[in-house]
């Protein structure tokens, strides 16, 4: 198969509640679309780098302009047999791996609509449903936290995530288990705390926590080794794991038990299958995160979720929770906290090419790469 056109549109979508973490505020989303063409088929990726780089080191238009640049290029004129293809050619570009993602994904639906596969079975996906929780931001109020807490148990989400920040933990915290005793309950400081924060957060055990994501900095491994050191409960990692070798220094470290496994973050597919090895040979348990995505990548999280390593509910929410009106067709939909695995080929969603330009902020970028 060679790619023929590529399209990238530039979207803003409002999101349907404010999402506060110990990093900002999010009341919209503005990111990239990209759709890859050979001959009549279409396939699509989602860029999930933010606007500011926040989260990570990468920001939307600096994607954009590594896979006008440095990408697309490495692809144009390509025959691409097997889909691991596409990462063995976009390899030689360092970091960059959101960008590398979102071009990657568009061909692995491509790729698996060629084969007549869904997504999830092309990636290995065993499971007919995946488990789900949610991820609650930061509020004004413990009061408006609890009201949250108890909306989002009560549409059956398998595990709460609180974000927390100094300033922002132990009381909420406290308030939320002692409302709720019995959920399943996880936190996560987005990178928030520092070595002096360890001997509190050591006694956080009285929370009864599922796990404690990503308190410390991204290259903190030690710290976070530490404080796993410390705890009963599990730490889990998000921004200090960039792909499957992060993964073996951090099963060497003893740095975390658990990954929550973002596929931008990792740079794409075939990178998050060399995570999932890692993580069978060590024991380390994996769950799928999320980034604020559209339906294009909400259902890219729903396929990778299927996979047998996906042991823990992942941050994979319904789409009517961020969207009026989702990308896709049906919406993503939650049901006593599962999403059903499509058996559709490729994402196994319909992206609505009009719902593309009701998004849109300008008129989509353009590349020929064949003929
Ligand atoms: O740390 O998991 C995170 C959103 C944006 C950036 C980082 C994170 C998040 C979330 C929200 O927690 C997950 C979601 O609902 O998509
Ligand atoms: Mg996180």
């Amino acid at each position: 198969m060679k790619l023929t056109e590529v399209r990238i549109h530039r979207l803003h979508m409002p999101l349907r509640f404010r999402f506060e973490t110990s990093f900002g505020v999010e009341t919209h989303r503005r990111l990239d679309i990209v759709e890859v063409r050979a001959g009549e088929r279409v396939g699509y990726g989602e860029c999930v780098a933010m606007e500011a780089p926040v989260y990570n080191e990468e920001t939307l238009d600096g994607a954009r302009a590594v896979l006008v640049q440095h990408l697309l290029p490495r692809l144009a004129g390509a025959e691409l047999r097997e889909p691991e293809d596409v990462a063995r050619l976009l390899a030689p570009v360092h970091g960059n791996r959101m960008a590398k993602s979102a071009l990657e994904c568009a061909v692995w639906d491509l790729m698996a609509q060629e084969r007549g596969l869904p997504l999830a079975r092309l990636l290995g996906g065993t499971k007919e449903s995946v488990e789900v929780g949610v991820s609650l931001g930061i509020e004004p109020d413990v009061d408006t936290l609890l009201s949250q807490v108890e909306r989002h148990v009560g549409q059956g989400y398998r595990r709460i995530k609180l974000k927390v920040k100094p300033g922002w933990d132990e009381v909420p915290l406290g308030e939320v288990r002692a409302a709720f005793p019995d959920i399943a309950l996880t936190v996560d400081a987005n990178t928030a705390y520092r070595a002096d924060d360890l001997g509190r957060l050591a006694t956080w055990d009285r929370f009864r926590l599922d796990y404690i994501e990503q308190p410390f900095p991204e290259d903190e491994l030690l710290l976070h080794a530490e404080l796993a050191r410390r705890m009963e409960t599990a730490v889990c990692l998000d921004e200090s794991v960039h792909g499957a070798a992060d993964a073996r220094l951090v099963a060497h470290l003893g740095a975390a038990r658990v990954i929550n496994v973002k596929v931008g973050r990792v740079g794409g597919l075939a990178e998050t299958l060399r995570l999932c090895e890692v993580a069978r040979e060590h024991g380390i348990a994996l769950w799928c995160g999320g980034m604020l995505e559209t339906g294009v990548g909400r259902a890219v999280n729903v396929a990778v979720a299927s996979r047998p390593e996906f042991t823990m509910p992942g941050d994979t929410a319904g789409s009517e929770r961020y969207w009026d009106l989702d990308l896709i067709e049906p919406p993503v939909v939650v049901t006593d906290g599962r999403i059903p695995v499509p058996a559709a080929s490729g994402l196994g969603y319909k992206v609505v090419p009009e719902r593309l330009r009701r998004y849109a902020v300008e008129p989509p970028w353009v590349g020929h790469l064949a003929d």
